[in-house]
């Protein structure tokens, strides 16, 4: 791995609270993604589960997890199943984790090789009340590919059909959605890293550079500072950032337009989202300037808007009467129009069309449960926007926040955003 060790004390914990959370009796079983193939003998590369990373620290293909907290036989409580690290596997695929490894990553002792599941599975499933199954459960999630544990679940129910199976996702959502100190100081340290990218294209970027020679300066700073893109990188000079999720990044940057910039760094399996709009010659034009201030503002007030006990759809609305406001004063919706909006459908929606924000973590739209307020612990980003095809230009500022009690906590305050600070950072290039 690339990133530094991280404390087992986060996974234990994580567990910890699962256990709380299992009704008694539970038995609960995580597995790892597969490495999806692609063409001829080509295959991705390995993405953790970030829902068994949470619980293990664990990043190795084919890796399984196994709670039984009230199992009457105190082995069984908690086991991990790695790969054995044969020397032919070792010798095609280099090292893999040792028994001690994997105890050292995960704080769990009790460290069994995959070959002995099975078994040691069906010991388990004799004495459990109910078995609590993991799949992919998001909102926006399109499964037409099964997970491990899809397959899992599929042969559970028709090896063992007469136990009761319990759904482990909302328990993990809730859980995962309240970020821990430890897991807050490592999105830190990915902003730090997206930090780093900014600044550094801020010297880079002028008239005539490619999008994609800009995606490679990103690429250097945070592959050499241990993170690498979050997120396929949005790289959208002029009209381009009016696609909202434009990812060719294949064009030129012309002197006069607007470069959107959605790019951030991961760092340990923990993402950042930032989102920067600057001018590729270093200077606003006044009518750009006057979008950029008015998202601006929407992205401020939002912040600090994110307070604990507020619900979603609630602090989402409220940007949009903001939004629609601010098209009014620049010229772009009439008071009538916004005066004929809905809450549903506010006039705002036809220059600013998407949601204002998300959970993030370990995936960079995090899973969290639905419906509920806001709550201490939650990383959420606040990402305004104003597209407007008609002059060739959008502009979405983006930051990362900590919802706390005491007020939101902007994560990336120190990464450059007033128009003046981009134009005096971009003139000293
Ligand atoms: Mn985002």
């Amino acid at each position: 791995m690339r990133h530094q060790p991280i404390d087992s004390s986060l996974f234990v914990e994580n567990r910890d609270r699962l256990k709380g959370l299992l009704p008694p009796g539970s038995l609960a079983v995580v597995h790892a993604n597969d490495i999806l193939p692609t063409n001829a003998d080509g295959a991705l590369k390995n993405i953790p589960n970030t829902d068994l990373f949470y619980l293990t620290g664990i990043e190795q293909e084919e890796s399984i997890l196994l709670l039984f907290p009230d199992s009457p036989e105190p082995t069984q409580r908690e086991i991990l199943f790695v790969r054995e690290p044969i020397e032919i596997l070792e010798i095609w695929e280099g090292h893999k984790l040792t028994k001690e490894e994997a105890t050292e990553a995960s704080g769990i002792t009790n460290i069994k090789w995959i070959g002995d599941f099975p078994n040691i599975f069906r010991n388990c499933m004799l004495s459990a009340e109910q078995v609590f199954l993991n799949q992919n459960e998001h909102r926006r999630a399109a499964a037409e590919v099964q997970t491990r544990d899809d397959r899992f679940v599929a042969k559970c129910k028709e090896q063992y059909p007469l136990h009761t199976y319990r759904r482990l996702a909302p328990l993990l959502h809730q859980l995962r959605a309240v970020k821990l100190e430890a897991e807050v100081e490592l999105i830190r340290h990915a902003c730090g890293i997206t930090k780093g990218g900014f600044e550094r294209l801020l010297k880079f970027v002028k008239p005539g550079v490619y999008e994609h020679e800009v995606e490679a300066e990103l690429s250097h700073e945070f592959v050499r500072n241990r993170g690498a893109f979050a997120y396929t990188p949005i790289i959208a000079s002029g009209k381009n950032a009016c696609g909202l999720h434009y990812i060719q990044n294949d064009q030129i940057c012309n002197d006069g337009d607007l470069l959107l910039l959605d790019v951030a760094s991961n760092y340990a399996n923990y993402n950042s989202d930032l989102t920067r709009t600057i001018p590729v010659n270093g200077k606003f034009t006044p009518r750009q300037r006057d979008v950029y201030e008015a998202v601006l503002r929407v992205m401020r007030a939002s912040i600090a808007n994110a307070t604990v006990g507020k619900m979603h759809r609630d602090w989402h609305y409220e940007a949009q009467l903001m939004m629609n406001e601010e098209l009014v004063g620049l010229g772009l919706l009439t008071k009538e129009e916004v005066a004929e909006g809905t809450r549903e459908n506010p006039a705002c929606r036809k220059y600013f069309m998407h949601g204002l924000g998300h959970s993030i973590g370990l995936d960079v739209h995090d899973v969290a449960p639905a419906h509920v307020p806001f709550s201490a612990g939650w990383v959420l980003t606040v990402e305004p926007g104003i597209y407007i095809p008609e002059e060739g230009f959008g502009v979405r500022l983006e930051n990362d926040i900590l919802i706390t009690e005491d007020g939101p906590v902007d994560l990336m305050a120190d990464i450059p955003v007033e128009a003046d600070e981009i134009e005096a950072l971009m003139a000293a290039r």
